[in-house]
Parts: C-alpha cells; structure tokens; sequence
C-alpha cells in the first residue's frame, strides 16, 4: 500500500467533523459565517489543503465535514498521481489493464449505471418560473426539471453525511477551457470516485496550474460528487447507488451536486452539469453562449479555412464530424472540439469559439476505419474504455467496429453469446481519450481567444421528411430552426429508442434556465457590428421505404460543408422553399457517389410540414406558452403559410 500513501493523509480531526456536521448537512452554500464559527479552532491546515486558496479550503472542509471520508487528497495532476490512480483502480477492480494497446483500460461499470439520468438530474432556484417555463408551473416539464431549495437541502442532506466513510475524498481543481484564457472558467470537484479523477484529467485540464490560476482570482463552481452505496454494503468495483441517485444544480450559487452514479455526465461534473447547464446561465448573464456544439475548421481546395460549430443532441454525429475525413478532394477538416462550444462575440464582432474540454467522451459503437479512421487512430493510447466488450487478446470491441473476433467477453463480464442478440458493447459506451492525441487536432484549438466562427449547423436524427440541408432565411430563422429541432431517441439517456423528440439546440437535457428566456438570449445576438454566422438544419438520417439511410453520411458529409461554406462566401448555388433555401438543383457535390435518390432525399412532403407545424405549435404552447418570445410565433406563421401556399 505503499502508493496509498504517497496519495493521502489522514484528514482533519474528528472534532471538526462534529461541529461541522450540523451546518454541513443543511447544504454545502450557508453562510460563511457560520462556518467559521463551526471551524473555529478546529482545523488544522495540513500541507496540501495549505496550498488551497480559503474559499477553496472551505469547501473542502465543509465536504469533509458532511461526507466524512477517511482521507483527502488534493490532486496535482501528475503522472506519478495518474499511475497511482491506476494501480489503486486495478487492485479495486475497476479497473483492467488493456495489454494489446498503450496505456489503455477498461471499466466496467453496474448495469444499472450507464447513462446520463436526465429524469434525476434537477436545478434549483427560488422561483420555479427561473427554470421552468410558465406553461408547466407546478408540473412536469421537458425542458428542465425544477427543485425548489428545501428539496434541495433536503435530498442532500439525505444522502451526503458520511456517504464516503471508509473512503477517499480527492480535490480536483480543473479549468474548462485553456488555464488562463479569457473565455475559460474554473471549477473544483470533490469526489469520492478515482475513476473520475482519472478521467477529469483527461476530459479538463486538472491540477497544479489550476490551484495557480485560483490564487488570480478565486471564483470557482463547486462541484460535490459522491458514488454513494446502501449503508454497510461492500464496495464492489463500481460502487453506486441507481435508487437514490440524484445531480442537482444550483446556478445561483455557482454549485452542482451529485450523487449516486460514477458514470459520465453525472459525474465528470465539468461536462454538461458545468459546461452546459450551469454555463448557459453564466453565458446568458455575460453574453456569450455555451452550447452543446462540436467545434471543426475546413480548409477548401482555394486553402481559404473557415470554422463551424454544430448542434447535434446526444449520439447523433458531433464527434463523427469533427474528426470527419472529408470524401472531398482537396478539403482539409480540422477538430476543434467534439461535444461543447463556449462563444462570445469579441470586440471586432467575430464570434469566437473555444473547446472547454481536454479530451473525447465519445460513444464507442459505430466507429470504425470505415466511419472514424481519425478517432480509430486517437483511441489505442492513453485511453479508458467503459463497456466495451473485450478480446481475448486485451484489446477492444463493439458492435460497428467490424467483424466480431472469437471468444469475447461482453461489456458484463460474460462471454458472449452472439446468438442471444444481445449487444456485447453497451450502446452508451465510451472511449474517454486525451484531445491532443488526435491526428488532425487543430493548431488552434487551445488558443486562447477562440476560432472564429462561420456557420452554425443544427440537426438531429429525422427518418423521415426533413430534407439533407436547409439554410435559413434570417437569424431569428435560424433560431426557430434550433427551437424547433426534433430527433430520434438515443442511448445516451433513459429513454426508449426511436420516438422522436422534442430537442431544441440539442440542449434539452441541458438548459440550466427558462428555455423562453434562452430563445430570447439568442435572438439578442445581432447588434450592430456583429458578423453574425449563417445558420442551417441539416439531416444526415432521412431513410427510405426500406428503412434504407438515404444519405451515405460521415466522410461525405464534407459535400454538405461544401454547399454551406459556398453559401458562407455568397454563391447563388441556392434555392428558396418553403423551409428555407436548400441547394440549387445540381449545386451539390455528388461526384463519384453512384446512384441517389436526391428527390427523396431533399423533398418537403406537404402533409408532413402541416403535421410538423401543427407538433411545433403544440410543443410551443404546451411547453413554453408566455415565455415564448413573440418572434418564434411569428416564424411559425410563416412556415404555416410557406407550406399551405406549396
Ligand atoms: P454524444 O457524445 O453523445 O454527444 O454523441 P455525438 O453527437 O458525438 O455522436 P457520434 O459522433 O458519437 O455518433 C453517434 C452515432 O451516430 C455513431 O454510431 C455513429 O456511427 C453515427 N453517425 C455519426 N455520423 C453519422 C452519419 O453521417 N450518418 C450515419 N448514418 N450515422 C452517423
Ligand atoms: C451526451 O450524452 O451528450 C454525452 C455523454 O456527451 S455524457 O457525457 O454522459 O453526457
Ligand atoms: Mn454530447
């Protein structure tokens, strides 16, 4: 155990953890004061919570106080800490070593944690109307579910005192964002997981430099995560607790909780609890944008490059696209990020992007050389893999990789039974790789200021009646677009396959406030002086009778960015349709694709648009009502029109 102790020290004294408790259990946001007339006396500092700032050290010590782990480790985000971490997750059994590859691992999670929760994950403010929109006071809203602050306490205090007895509680400092960068913010998770602190060292830069930046200036979202398990139960190698699991957001307080899974967006709180919902309220009260968008540059064969961010929900292509080799000749495609977009206008009117991330949480099923080479390339270094199915000779496999190798052993630990028809690879695993360990990682993609962007692309997966690309007229046209955005189902939450959803922006389950006030946000964007990026709707998925993907998709995607960078530099390769403007008959690239159905494929079915006008009215009122910004009504009526006069 001799690793165990170069990791911890004992922590603070028991005393302290008395008096504490009483505040610490109420929530981990009241009152300075009355902290320090708990610790007064108390706390010893010990070395490393001395290298801490105060408003940091206080946090911790709260957390100690309420979770009462055995020891605290303040993470500096070495490589003698990361080998450590490794070691101590092998002896655990959460994790095993992948020989076949370089430094690679997997974890298996409980069956029962393998998603995001989005039924479980709450925010809380004092009006419930900060949260939710009016249209669904005092019921259930798919735009966010609202927690009122003695709830909040109270599934606290409920679950957090002594959830981590016997344990380790670690300190990650991690910044989103390049350290230092304007655009860039910090947060600090507690948590008693070291498969997330392994992966919080991938996904965000975590550490030392992080501690540095907190003594320039000291504000910082808090982050308390805990695995959690059933009083007395024996830690088994993936603790949790899917019962009581519950991830809680309090804006206002700059805090997210989070309880009872150890698995990706509940748990690496920088991801969607920080970068998304918390940092949509930050970005609406700064001005900017934080959104759930991949981040790409493209050179064309001119070697003129433009950058476009992209909207897609969950498990609907971000990642493919920005890593995508283009079918193009002479296209170049560069990957800024792969999952989330924090833009701000600077003060020449370019609205720049940054990549808050440091690495990939990509979902595994479907890369392949054929559809990823970039990603296949990335992943076999420095990488965990959670729920894959595993070799016989200790590498990696899932379904969509390519023809399955003999004996594997399914992302249960059971041998797979290929007749069963059971996935061996869950659908929602994930390779969690470094950034910078992909091949066509941009120059600039920790630059500090952010790329410039061109275009903002939206979609979603639609099997039927929404045509390949469509650009909108306007930007409050383009809004509408994001608002109305609709797609199929995925595994990346709870809910069952193939119903089309309702998810504007791709951020359903993301918004950290009113949904109507985060339209009317976006619809503030243009002022005078501002280059505002065209907006299109794009579809990959459109299938035919047979159920057939109409569109050849990924690499050829590039004949899409095609079009929309020709539109970005004002060709007249479009033409107008009730939707908006789709590409002029032959303006799209098809060279060397061999037979399409392109009618099919760009086709604005009638009774479809009327249905879909009709959804879109009763999504709007159902769900938004007053809140909804009279420009979107507006829009609505005009698509109604557009479509009745086709
Ligand atoms: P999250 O990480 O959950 O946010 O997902 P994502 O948006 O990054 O999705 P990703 O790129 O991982 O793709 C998810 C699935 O969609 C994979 O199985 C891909 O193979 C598939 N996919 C991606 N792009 C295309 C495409 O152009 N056409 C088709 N048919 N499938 C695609
Ligand atoms: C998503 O669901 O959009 C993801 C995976 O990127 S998770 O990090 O779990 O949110
Ligand atoms: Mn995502």
């Amino acid at each position: 155990m001799r690793f165990l102790k170069m990791l911890h020290f004992k922590t603070v004294p028991e005393d302290y953890v008395k008096k504490t408790a009483q505040c610490a259990q109420v929530a981990l946001s009241c009152s300075r004061a009355a902290h320090q007339a708990a610790l007064r006396g108390v706390v010893k500092p010990t070395p490393q919570l001395a290298t801490l700032t105060p408003k940091v050290r206080a946090f911790v010590e709260r957390s100690v106080a309420l979770c009462e782990p055995e020891h605290v480790h303040v993470c500096d985000g070495s490589e003698a800490e990361a080998s450590a971490l490794l070691q101590l997750m092998q002896q655990q059994g959460t994790l095993r070593q992948l020989p076949k590859y370089e430094n690679c691992w997997l974890a298996r999670t409980d069956p029962a944690d393998v998603a995001r929760v989005e039924s479980r994950t709450f925010i809380c403010s004092e009006k419930e109307r900060d949260v939710v929109p009016v249209a669904r006071a005092g019921q259930k809203s798919a735009l966010g579910n609202y927690i009122a602050p003695l709830d909040y306490d109270k599934a606290v205090a409920e679950r957090f005192p002594g959830c981590m007895r016997g344990r380790t509680m670690y300190v990650i400092p991690f910044s989103m964002g390049p350290v230092g960068s304007p655009l860039s913010k910090i947060g600090v998770e507690v948590t008693d997981s070291p498969y997330v602190v392994y992966s919080m060292r991938t996904m965000t830069r975590m550490g030392a430099s992080v501690v540095d930046a907190l003594r320039k200036d000291e504000h910082f979202v808090r982050c308390l995560h805990a695995v959690g398990r059933p009083a007395g139960a024996a830690t088994p190698g993936w603790p949790c607790d899917p019962p009581r699991t519950i991830i809680l957001h309090r804006p206002a307080d700059n805090e997210i909780i989070s309880y009872g899974s150890g698995y990706g967006g509940n748990s690496l709180l920088g991801k969607k609890c920080f970068a998304l919902r918390l940092g949509s309220v930050l970005a609406r009260r700064e001005g900017w944008l934080a959104e759930h968008m991949l981040i790409v540059g493209i050179t064309d064969p001119k070697g003129r490059k433009r950058y476009i961010a992209a909207a897609f929900p969950s498990a609907c292509g971000k990642t493919n696209l920005a890593m995508m080799t283009p079918s193009l000749p002479g296209y170049k495609v560069e990957c800024v990020g792969d999952d989330i977009a924090w833009m701000k206008f600077d003060d020449k009117g370019v609205l720049r992007a940054i990549n808050p991330e440091n690495g990939f949480f990509g979902v595994a099923p479907g890369t392949s050389e054929a559809t990823n080479p970039i990603a296949m390339a990335s992943v076999f270094r420095n990488t965990v893999f959670t729920n894959v199915a595993e070799t016989a000779d200790g590498g990696v496999w899932w379904e969509g990789m390519g023809d399955a190798p003999q004996a594997l052993i399914d992302w249960k630990g059971q041998p797979w039974d290929p007749s069963k028809k059971t996935p061996a690879a869950h659908p929602n695993s994930r390779f969690c790789t470094p950034a910078d360990q992909c091949p066509i990682i941009d120059g600039d993609w920790e630059s500090a200021e952010g790329v410039p962007i061109s275009a903002i692309l939206l979609g979603g997966r639609r099997p039927a009646g929404v045509p390949l690309v469509v650009e909108a007229r306007d930007w409050n046209h383009g809004v509408f677009m994001g608002a109305t955005m609709r797609s199929e189902a995925t595994a990346a939450a709870e809910h069952a396959g193939k119903v089309v959803m309702h998810d504007p922006f791709a951020m359903r389950p993301f918004f950290g406030y009113n949904f109507g006030e985060y339209v009317r946000h976006w619809l503030a964007m243009p002022r005078a002086g501002r280059q505002l990026p065209k907006v299109f709707h794009v579809n990959w998925f459109r299938k035919d009778q047979q159920g057939k993907f109409l569109w050849p998709g990924f690499g050829d995607n590039a004949r899409v960015l095609d079009w929309v960078l020709r539109r970005c530099d004002g060709e007249p390769c479009h033409q107008d349709t009730p939707l908006g403007l789709l590409p002029a008959p032959g303006a799209l690239n098809t060279e060397g694709l061999g037979p399409l159905n392109m009618e099919e494929l760009f086709s604005i079915p009638r009774d479809f648009w009327m249905q879909e006008a009709d959804c879109i009215e009763k999504y709007f009122t159902e769900e938004v009502g007053e809140d909804l910004p009279q420009e979107m009504w507006e829009e609505l009526s005009k698509l109604r029109n557009n479509i009745q006069q086709s």
